[in-house]
């Protein structure tokens, strides 16, 4: 593999796509080696089609505010890859959102869907909408109006779209019941559903509890656990609240929780009835991270500042991508942090990641440690096939099945010569082997 070549030529096609790109060059790094062990990859241009999408919808979403003002946002879905099963994957609304963070959303939607060992492909989908400050009556004609273009486009066969930033069970409730009036059929065609209306139990949970399970198995191998473990968290959303539950069950201390205006430290931890503080908060639209610190006096709030420089065990970036960059990762190294693992996207920069593999810090990648979610969809789209609901305990024992498996995948593919474990080659190596045998045997496409 011509690495360098490959990434000048994506570059020129793709210019300023800085996301999807950085996302690229990671996962090819990992797999060089295998690659060129491999040559009927080559011949069978693995590389030059696994990197471009199949397929990119993009539309127009018109909606009515509440004082009557009409907004035009921008909506996008994202087929990445089809070979192992239907394309899955979140649909996120923030301002942020554009073509490079959802090529690289859906880039590695492709592997961690593949090491979950559930039949789905790789997909994203969102919009630059801002749910923020938005009422209930606008949340849902913005959803309406998305799902009026995209209903064409996905099917419980086809593209089966979830929740991400900005997109939670409301969300995919204003989503769902538009497809179902379009199409009349109540089938799986979102997941993340109501429990009433063809949800999964533990699904809201499921990546959270996922990811600490994930971490549970990387503090295991150096007969570690959670117990009296202190534990940073960033963000406060889908993928936090289910980690911070997850960790202080498993007797472990979260000190911290952010937003995109600071972060809060409660050094006395945020457990039980705090987490519940901030669930009722988010349900309502409002801020968390400042009133946290007035609610629960002994918290501090650190403005314009991310959590990584408190002293932790352990950190879970939960946010956002790039959310720790270099100076973060020396900060924690510095504090004596032993495990890092994602719950979110690509949280950490490629600068940030070589700091913790330089000081063998054990540190796994969102692509392994948050799969827990699509899993769990996954398993909601096998209940929703069956027709039938397991209790949350069957859903729970399955999940943390996969996520056992992952680590063992990771470990597998990823162990170097001294013994390190290299997550972020395991992570790559095995979700890609599945994905790439596959697409040999069904010719080129
Ligand atoms: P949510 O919107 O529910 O939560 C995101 C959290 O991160 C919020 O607390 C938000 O604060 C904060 N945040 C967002 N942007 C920034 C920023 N630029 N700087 C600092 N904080 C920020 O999203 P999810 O929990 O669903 O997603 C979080 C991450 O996990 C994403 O990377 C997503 O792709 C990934 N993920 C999500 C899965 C899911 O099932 N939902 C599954 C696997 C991965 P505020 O609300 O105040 O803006
Ligand atoms: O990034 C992710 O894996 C998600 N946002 C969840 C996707 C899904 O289909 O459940």
């Amino acid at each position: 593999m011509n690495l360098e070549k490959i990434m000048t030529d994506l570059e020129k096609k793709h210019p300023g796509e800085v996301e999807y790109l950085q996302a690229v060059r990671e996962v090819l790094e990992s797999i060089e080696e295998i690659y060129n062990e491999n040559p009927q990859f080559e011949s069978a241009g693995i590389i030059e089609r696994i990197v471009e999408p199949d397929r990119i919808l993009t539309f127009k979403v018109p909606w009515v505010d509440d004082s009557g003002k009409v907004h035009v946002n921008l909506g996008y879905r994202v087929q990445f890859n089809n070979a192992i099963g239907p394309y899955k994957g979140g649909l996120r609304f923030h301002p942020s959102v554009n073509l490079s963070i959802l090529k690289f959303l859906g880039f590695e939607q492709i592997f961690k869907n593949s090491l979950t060992t559930l039949p789905m492909g790789g997909g994203k989908g969102g919009s630059d909408f801002d749910p923020k400050g938005k009422s209930n009556a606008e949340i849902m004609r913005f959803c309406q109006s998305f799902m009026l273009e995209l209903w064409k486009m996905i099917g419980p066969e086809t593209d089966v779209p979830a929740g991400d930033i900005g997109v939670g069970g409301r969300e995919i409730g204003f989503m769902y019941g538009m497809y179902k009036k379009l199409s009349r059929e109540h089938t799986g065609v979102l997941t993340g559903k109501g429990i009433n209306w063809g949800g999964s139990l533990i699904r809201p949970e499921a990546t959270g509890f996922g990811a600490v399970y994930f971490a549970q198995e990387m503090l295991k191998t150096k007969n570690q656990d959670f117990k009296g473990k202190v534990v940073a968290i960033s963000g406060f959303g889908n993928v936090a609240w289910g980690a911070a539950l997850k960790v202080t069950e498993l007797g472990g201390k979260v000190v911290t929780i952010s937003g995109p205006d600071g972060y809060i430290y409660d050094p006395d931890g945020i457990s039980g009835e705090k987490i519940n503080f901030l669930l009722e908060l988010r349900a309502s639209n409002q801020d968390i991270v400042k009133p946290y610190s007035y609610e629960f006096p002994n918290a501090q709030f650190h403005q314009g500042k991310r959590p990584w420089e408190v002293k932790c065990d352990v950190a879970l970036p939960c946010a956002t991508q790039n959310e720790l960059g270099k100076d973060d990762a020396l900060a924690l190294v510095k504090n004596g942090v032993m495990c890092v693992a994602e719950g979110a996207n690509m949280p950490s920069t490629p600068e940030a990641i070589e700091v913790f593999q330089e000081h063998k810090v054990m540190f796994a990648p969102g692509k392994a440690v948050n799969a827990g979610g699509v899993a769990t969809s996954g398993l909601e789209m096998s209940q929703n096939s069956m027709k039938l609901n397991w209790s949350s305990e069957e859903v729970d024992m399955r999940l943390h099945q996969i996520m056992k498996n992952i680590h063992e995948q990771c470990v597998k593919y990823g162990t170097t010569a001294d013994g390190y474990v290299n997550y972020v080659k395991g992570a790559n190596v095995a979700g890609f082997l599945k994905v790439a045998n596959a697409m040999l045997d069904l010719g080129v496409l």
